[in-house]
């Protein structure tokens, strides 16, 4: 189970307990609070009331080894504040994380949830099975009934309307569009950045990502545009949809429905769609079901899950998963100077690539080629080359053409390569990707580190130990040791042998002229 957080104490509900009941039938979980600002208010007076446990440090400590990694204690004691409707949430949705997810899942966070699969069996299919898909959550699940669960279109249309699931799914009035989408939470990888300099440890919950928190899935649903067709059409002024979500979310001492937004001009691209079938079977709850958007080539933020509400406006969002997280800041902004204007706000993602096997500090027996495998994304076009180093980025090869999964507008490639290795000991290994529009990665973590510890898209590095049986005293070792019944790994235990006899060591010295000159 959960790892104890230290500085938690048992949750002790402070005065009355709150009750905000429940918005619609059918609809559990789901708690109004945009439409309803005395609502808001009332939870934030609430939530004064408390001293909530701080998160761990865990940036400048080592990651506890368990699974869940991280507990979200103060995350789920945001959720026990909030009395009934909220408060078993936690629960309810570790019971969807073992229902719908492998059992072998890396939980980076177990509330809200957030999880990547183990890192060899990402790549292995270009398309991602729905139970290894990651998982971003900012809250809990809503559970919804299908049959109950409607879809607000509001603000800057012609005709706003309320759509049912069933008129949405109705191909007689919607068109069906089905796509193969990647989708990449902008914390991918954040891990790398972590080590090297800490970040912003309060607001993001800095969830420590591997290389996992991609995904692609073929998503069937209807795309945005022919809905807002169907509402007549944008009015005037309609520059941006905003999207919002069930769960709710808690930001400095605030409550919030999960809410984001993207400019039309991605709608119109037939860019944005709605979706409730992931990988040919129904929405998974955890990834959002009944319904969700699925935005291509932008940071996973944007495709909210439980959407009900669709709302086109003037300007970008002022909802703070829009204006005020996924900010990428440059390397001499932060705690000290940081504003939400003086920042990039991500929404393509750049492209950037991982190794996913062999993973760092593998020890590895090879005849002078070591397979290696991983993936490789751009928001904004296609992979069209992946480049890999065996020496910390001198030399490149090129992933064959015929080693790389097939092209997609808005999906990642899977590649492998058998990779010349000569030298022995401990190397660096690098990958890099180049889009269709030349673009490609920053050289090292550093020369990207940004406060948020957002987009870690660097070339990806891991650190390796090679082991070449096509030497010839790296032969006779592993057959000796194999004929002595030992194993060389890991390198890390002393050799219960002899490194050479003492006549060997003789034989070896006089053809060596001894140790010291003669004269
Ligand atoms: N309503 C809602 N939508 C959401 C989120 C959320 O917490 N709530 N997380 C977002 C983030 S940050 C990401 S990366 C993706 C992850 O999608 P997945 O969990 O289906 O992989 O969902 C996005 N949509
Ligand atoms: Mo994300």
């Amino acid at each position: 189970m959960a790892p104890a957080e230290p500085n938690a104490k048992p949750f002790q509900q402070q005065g009355e307990v709150p009750n905000f009941p429940e918005e619609l039938p059918g609809w559990h979980g789901y708690v109004e609070w945009e439409k309803y600002p005395e609502k808001k208010k009332a939870a934030a007076r609430i939530l004064a009331k408390y001293e909530f446990p701080l998160p761990p440090e865990f940036q400048f400590k080592p990651l506890p080894d368990t699974n869940p990694i991280l507990e979200g204690v103060r995350w789920k004691y945001y959720h026990y504040a909030m009395g009934p409707t909220l408060k078993d949430l936690p629960d309810i949705s570790w019971k969807y994380v073992l229902k719908e997810k492998s059992q072998d899942m890396i939980h980076v966070l177990q509330f809200p949830y957030n999880g990547e699969p183990p890192r060899d069996r990402l790549v292995k299919t270009e398309i991602t099975p729905n139970a290894d898909y990651f998982v971003r959550n900012h809250g809990g699940i809503p559970e919804i009934n299908p049959n109950d669960f409607f879809l607000d279109i509001t603000g800057l249309v012609n005709n706003p309307k309320r759509i049912t699931l069933k008129e949405l799914q109705d191909e007689s009035i919607f068109p069906r569009q089905s796509t193969v989408v990647t989708l990449q939470c902008s914390g991918t990888r954040r891990i790398e950045q972590i080590h090297e300099y800490p970040g912003d440890g309060d607001e993001l919950i800095n969830a420590p990502w591997g290389e996992g928190a991609i995904g692609t899935a073929r998503w069937t649903g209807v795309s945005l545009k022919k809905v807002i067709k169907y509402c007549g059409g944008l009015k005037d002024g309609g520059h941006h949809l905003e999207f919002y979500g069930a769960d709710t979310y808690f930001k400095k001492g605030q409550v919030y429905n999960y809410a984001v937004s993207v400019p039309v001009r991605k709608m119109k691209l037939n860019e944005v769609m709605l979706a409730w079938e992931m990988n040919g079977e129904p929405l998974p709850k955890i990834h959002g079901a009944p319904l969700r958007a699925v935005v291509f080539g932008y940071i996973g933020a944007r495709s909210v899950k439980w959407l009900y509400e669709v709302k086109v406006i003037g300007a970008p969002s002022m909802a703070p998963v829009q204006m005020k997280e996924y900010i990428y800041y440059t390397p001499q902004i932060g705690k000290q100077n940081a504003k939400y204007s003086n920042g990039f706000s991500i929404q393509t993602m750049p492209v950037s690539s991982a190794i996913m096997t062999p993973l760092s500090h593998d020890q590895i027996i090879h005849d002078g080629h070591i397979k290696l495998t991983g993936w490789a994304y751009s928001g904004s076009g296609w992979p069209e080359r992946v480049e890999v180093s065996g020496d910390g980025g001198s030399i490149w090869y090129e992933v064959p053409y015929d080693k790389m999964s097939r092209k997609y507008f808005h999906a990642w490639r899977t590649w492998e390569i058998d990779l010349p290795v000569d030298a022995e000991g401990g190397l660096e290994f690098v990958v890099r990707a180049w889009d269709n529009a030349l673009n490609t990665q920053p050289t090292y973590v550093r020369s990207a580190w940004n406060w948020d510890l957002h987009v870690t898209s660097s070339c990806h590095r891991i650190k390796i130990y090679s082991i070449n049986r096509s030497k010839p005293l790296t032969a006779k070792r592993l057959k000796l040791l194999e004929e002595k019944g030992l194993s060389i790994l890991p390198i890390t235990q002393p050799l219960e042998i002899d490194l050479e006899s003492n006549e060997e060591y003789l034989e070896e010295m006089a053809k060596r002229e001894g140790r010291d000159p003669l004269e």
